[in-house]
């Protein structure tokens, strides 16, 4: 059965060739254009993570975790304590605008709270 790509797939086209506006004669170029491929290309991800700091209460993070990573509490706490021990924790993995939405969201939502838990984004490219 066909199925939708994801929304936030890229649509990329290769090889238009296209003269310049003006040739070098100083005349207006015509417009040469070559057809193009349409192709889809996944879009680049980026981690959203958490750092750990002495301050925000363990419940907290795991509010956090479920309600903005859709963690279930055991998952969400497993997460919370590995930030906890090793400094630092992966949440999920996004498009670029997905990625920083929900970093600046976590963050507001701390800052709200009085709290000074920082989220973060990463690049995923190449080093998971
Ligand atoms: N270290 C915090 C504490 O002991 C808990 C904590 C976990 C804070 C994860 C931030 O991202 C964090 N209360």
């Amino acid at each position: 059965m066909l199925s939708a790509n994801p929304p936030h797939w890229i649509l990329v086209t290769q090889s238009v060739a296209r003269a310049s506006a003006e040739d070098q004669d100083g005349r207006d170029g015509d417009l040469a254009v070559a057809p193009a491929k349409p192709a889809l290309k996944r879009p680049p991800l980026y981690k959203v993570v958490l750092l750990n700091d002495d301050y925000t209460p363990m419940e907290f993070v795991v509010e956090i975790l479920e309600t903005y990573f859709g963690m279930g509490r055991e998952k969400a706490t497993q997460v919370m304590l590995t930030v906890h021990t090793k400094g630092k924790g992966v949440c999920g993995i996004y498009p670029r605008d997905t990625a920083e939405t929900k970093a600046t969201q976590v963050n507001q939502y701390a800052r709200d709270s009085g709290h000074p838990l920082l989220c973060e984004v990463e690049s995923s490219q190449d080093d998971d």
